[in-house]
């Protein structure tokens, strides 16, 4: 256990550490960037009678797909097998989760507790 002199001391060289540190990140690291916020795009799925539609998606790196349960009363998940079963939160009826993909590949996904439930994610 820290006494209180102690403790206070720690913090105050925390503190001078993060002082130093953060202009740094603030000032940029000066490697330039096109402005990609203009291009990206969010794709919607809908989730509604056990299906995920479109079922298919096709998007570009950096966009995001965006999953919303349309059921009245099922909730569903988006699970990635492949990727040690990543997972969504459960979503309940009218909620959504989203995903941006950064790496170009073929992402096939399901849902958690409805294994038959499947979509695939194609980034270019
Ligand atoms: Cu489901």
């Amino acid at each position: 256990m820290f006494t209180g002199g102690k403790l206070l001391r720690r913090v105050l060289a925390l503190l001078a550490l993060v002082s130093f540190y953060v202009p740094g990140v603030l000032a940029g690291d000066g490697i330039p960037r096109r402005d990609v916020a203009a291009t990206q795009q969010t794709v919607e799925v809908t989730i509604r009678d056990y299906r995920f539609s479109p079922p298919e998606v096709r998007i570009k790196a950096g966009d995001t797909v965006k999953w919303i349960n349309r059921e009245k009363r099922t909730s569903h998940s988006v699970l990635f097998p492949a990727e040690n079963g990543l997972e969504s939160e459960r979503l309940f009826p009218d909620e959504h989760w989203q995903r941006t993909f950064t790496q170009p590949g073929t992402y096939s996904y399901r849902c958690g507790p409805h294994e038959e439930m499947k979509g695939l994610v194609v980034v270019e």
